[in-house]
């Protein structure tokens, strides 16, 4: 894909409205487009072929009064062992990093996937995600320090049961928005309300009702 095709997300778009572009990052089956599905759509269907090439999600809704329309770039895991293409990482606002909680490798991963990250968009939020505590909920009363050493904010969730999928999300767009608007406050913000947040046991789930979603699936070239 080049970068020509995309979106200008440094332009408002046809009625005026914002636009983000927030990344996925993780290796393959962790669950990340299982992730934005359940955000999106509410939805998780256990089944999935791994993602070919790229999916983007549009996802449109109200902040402050004002019309944010936010892209949800989501590739396939397996791409890092080819490398990733540039163009996934052009104008992105926001990361959403996700290991599965279950599989050690996954976790051992994250500093090449962010060290990729950094190469590209060095100062972007990014956030991290362990997926997956519905297999066993012993793992969050672990201590996973990659994220906190890198000062992301951290979250236990599960695509399946839908745990804590809707503030991940929601904390990326809005991290995503104060990065575009030039604010440095946002992950103190963010990482301070973590901190007096306990982990909410029961499902939660998208309340916008207002939400548009449109799915495009895009080949690379
Ligand atoms: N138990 C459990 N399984 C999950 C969860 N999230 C995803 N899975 C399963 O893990 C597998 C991979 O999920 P995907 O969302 O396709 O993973 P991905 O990270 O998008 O993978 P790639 O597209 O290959 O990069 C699927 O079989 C899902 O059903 C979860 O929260 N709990
Ligand atoms: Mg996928």
């Amino acid at each position: 894909m080049s970068t020509n095709s995309q979106p200008d997300y440094d332009k408002p778009g046809d009625e005026g409205e914002e636009r983000v572009k927030i990344i996925c990052l993780g290796d393959s089956a962790v669950g990340k487009s299982k992730l934005v599905e359940r955000f999106l759509m509410d939805g998780y269907k256990p089944q999935q072929l791994s993602t070919f090439a790229l999916t983007l999600f549009n996802y449109k809704t109200q902040i402050d009064g004002k019309t944010v329309s936010v892209d949800f770039w989501d590739t396939a895991g397996q791409e890092r062992f080819n490398s990733m293409h540039p163009s996934y990482y052009h104008q992105a606002h926001a990361c959403v990093m996700v290991f599965d909680c279950t599989r050690k490798i996954t976790y051992k991963n994250l500093p090449e996937w962010l060290k990729d990250l950094r190469t590209y968009r060095p100062e972007i939020p990014c956030l991290c995600a362990a997926n997956k505590i519905d297999e066993d909920m012993d793992t969050t009363k672990k201590s996973f320090a990659f994220a906190k050493k890198n000062n992301m904010p951290f979250y236990y969730v599960s695509a399946a049961n839908g745990t804590n999928v809707v503030r991940l999300f929601k904390d990326s767009i809005r991290a995503a928005l104060a990065y575009k608007h030039n604010s440095t406050d946002f992950m103190d913000e963010i990482m301070k309300e973590l901190e007096n947040f306990e982990l909410d046991p029961i499902p939660s789930k998208v309340k916008d009702k207002e939400k548009e979603t449109e799915k495009i699936t895009q080949e690379k070239s």
